[in-house]
Order: C-alpha cells, then sequence, then structure tokens
C-alpha cells in the first residue's frame, strides 16, 4: 500500500487510465441488466446514493432493513461479478475466498454515505476490498466503536482500499464527492465499487 489510515491499505492510483476505462465498462454492463437504484433506510427515508450489485448476492435495504438478497428489486437474478473485478481481489485481498458481492455505489452532486461499520457479513475476518472510480471523495475514518476521533483522505479514480483485521469493522463514510476532479465519467459523480464475502 502506499497510505494506510487506521488500518486501511490504500493503494493509490492502483489502476491507470486505461483499465479504468476497461472497468467502466464493466460497470455500464451490470447497470444495464441490473439498474441503479435508492434504497431506503429502516426509517424509510431514501438513501442520497445510488445502488446496484454483481455476483451471488445483492446489498439491499428498505422498511425491514439492511440484508444480502438473491435478486435485484425488479426480481432478476444479480449479474456475475466481471472478471476484471476479481482480478483485483486477488491481487490485494490476501483471502482464499472470492467475493460473493460486488456493490455498486453511484454519487452525484450531494450525496454522502454517513459513518457506519459493516457488519452483516458472516465471516468478519474476511476482508473487504473498495475500487473508487470518477470524482475525488472524502474518506473519513473512526473507531471500531462509535464516537471519538475520526481521520479523513481524499480517495482518487483508481485508488483501491482494503480493510481487514481491526480495521474490518472500522466506522467509516464518505462525507463529499469533489465535482469536475475526473474525467472518467462523462456526466461527473463518483462510483465505488465494494467487495465483500457474505456467507
Ligand atoms: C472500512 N462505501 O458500501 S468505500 C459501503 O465509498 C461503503 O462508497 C464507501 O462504505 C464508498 O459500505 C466507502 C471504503 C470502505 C468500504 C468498506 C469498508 C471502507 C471500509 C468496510 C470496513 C471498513
Ligand atoms: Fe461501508
Amino acid at each position: 500500500p502506499t497510505v494506510s489510515v487506521r488500518g486501511i491499505d490504500v493503494y493509490e492510483h492502483f489502476l491507470l487510465g486505461p483499465s479504468q476505462m476497461a472497468l467502466l465498462d464493466d460497470i455500464r454492463h451490470i447497470t444495464r441488466s441490473a439498474p441503479l437504484f435508492r434504497p431506503k433506510t429502516r426509517a424509510g427515508k431514501e438513501m442520497s446514493v445510488r445502488m446496484t450489485s454483481a455476483g451471488k448476492f445483492g446489498w439491499y435495504s428498505d422498511q425491514k432493513g439492511y440484508r444480502y438478497v438473491r435478486r435485484h428489486p425488479l426480481g432478476s437474478p444479480w449479474p456475475e461479478i466481471p472478471a476484471s473485478v476479481m482480478q483485483i481481489w486477488d491481487e490485494v485481498s490476501g483471502s482464499s475466498r472470492r467475493p460473493e458481492c460486488c456493490l455498486v455505489n453511484f454519487y452525484d452532486g450531494d450525496a454522502r454515505m454517513g459513518l457506519h461499520q459493516d457488519r452483516d457479513e458472516a465471516d468478519l475476518n474476511e476482508p473487504v476490498v473498495s475500487i473508487s472510480l470518477g470524482d475525488d471523495a472524502l474518506f473519513r475514518v473512526g473507531n471500531t466503536t462509535r464516537g471519538g476521533s475520526t481521520e479523513s483522505i481524499w480517495l482518487h479514480s483508481g485508488d483501491v482500499c482494503v480493510m481487514s483485521g481491526d480495521a474490518r469493522l472500522a466506522y467509516h463514510g464518505i462525507d463529499r464527492v469533489a465535482p469536475h476532479t475526473s474525467t472518467l465519467l462523462p456526466r461527473g459523480g463518483r462510483i465505488n465499487l465494494t467487495l465483500r464475502v457474505v456467507t
């Protein structure tokens, strides 16, 4: 890694321009068969981030709460995780398992993601890998319990983060996206892919 923050390893600019464009093409293939939607929180509020998934499971949320489901809300199974994404997992995860969910998060304008933990997965010893594309995002990391100090770093297009060990349970979120900081997405915004072993 080129930077580590609170145990999260960041490989800055892990993907160069041509690989980012190829990955974007694979993501467009996913969103064509599994369109982005806006999940609702348990409180019934729509999230500002739009989402979809690839893999055996997709991440879903509504009034019943957060969970992994086998089908898109329109009823189809999720598309396969692209080989390009699996290759990145193999290069950085250090895991002998394969991700079962590739969550696709799309941030436009004022989209943000509040501080939260990722702990809906059965084996919290399995790492999480995240890939950033498009505009820069201000990423905030706290502790493994709520409250206390936080640290922030900017994530750029092509950066790959690996969360394992204690960092796997760190509170984290996206405070804001800086418009017009990348030319990768024609209409601007940011895409984040999050890879997880679910079962
Ligand atoms: C630290 N996504 O989907 S990626 C999420 O940019 C999520 O869309 C953010 O948090 C995004 O759950 C942050 C970096 C990240 C992803 C997963 C983590 C950091 C993490 C899991 C554990 C600890
Ligand atoms: Fe998260």
